[in-house]
Order: C-alpha cells, then sequence, then structure tokens
C-alpha cells in the first residue's frame, strides 16, 4: 500500500526536510487450544487440540485505538487473529470445566502453555 501527502507549496530556495512516511507490516498471534493429559503444561506427539473454545483478544493499537476480536478455536484446536496493527494485546480463553496447565513449562515457546490465571 502506497501513500500519498498534501499539495506542499515550495518556495524560492526553501529546502523542506519534514517529508517522511511511516509503513508498518500487519502482525498476528495464535495458535492452540489442547488436552495437557499428562498436565505438564507442554504438548507432547500424543495430545490433542480442542475445538470450540472461546478466543478474546483485547488490547490498544500502537496509535491508541481499543480493539476487541473474538474467535473460536477450530476442530484441531487451532486459532490465529491475523491482520493485526502492531501494538499490545492479551488473549483471555474461554472457561471449560477442567483445570488450566501452568504457564511456560519446559523451556520451548513454541510447546508451553502460555495462559494464566484470568484477572
Ligand atoms: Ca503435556
Ligand atoms: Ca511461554
Ligand atoms: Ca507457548
Amino acid at each position: 500500500m502506497g501513500g500519498m501527502t498534501a499539495n506542499e507549496v515550495l518556495t524560492s530556495g526553501e529546502n523542506n526536510t519534514t517529508y517522511d512516511a511511516g509503513f508498518y507490516e500487519l502482525a498476528s498471534i495464535g495458535d492452540y487450544v489442547w488436552e495437557d493429559t499428562d498436565g505438564d503444561g507442554v504438548q507432547d506427539g500424543t495430545e490433542a487440540g480442542i475445538g470450540g473454545v472461546p478466543v478474546t483478544l483485547t488490547g490498544t493499537t500502537g496509535d491508541g485505538q481499543s480493539l476487541t476480536l473474538n474467535t473460536t478455536t477450530a476442530p484441531d484446536g487451532s486459532y490465529l487473529f491475523d491482520n493485526l496493527e502492531p501494538g499490545t494485546y492479551k488473549l483471555t480463553f474461554g472457561a471449560l470445566r477442567v483445570t488450566r496447565s501452568g504457564a511456560d513449562q519446559g523451556g520451548n515457546d513454541a510447546l508451553d502453555s502460555d495462559a494464566g490465571a484470568v484477572a
């Protein structure tokens, strides 16, 4: 996506160095809710995803706009919020009638659980 300024009149000898253009790429966050059958907080090979779990993203874009988005996990447990402006966001996972695993176990962020207590 390009951009365009308003007309700027330049007069004789003027040196205007204030015309800059900022760009950013959209971001995404996800991606998985699973049944941690051994309760160790780490996705193990035999542990399956949980579909139909409500997931809410709340936060503030980099330019200060509040944002709330809702989705539910797919049958394989996956979810994704994409096309996000850079910003600060948190995720809330719907309550299930099961116990939440401990967060940040095992040292591999691609495989660990990141959900702590609901504030
Ligand atoms: Ca596990
Ligand atoms: Ca983590
Ligand atoms: Ca993780």
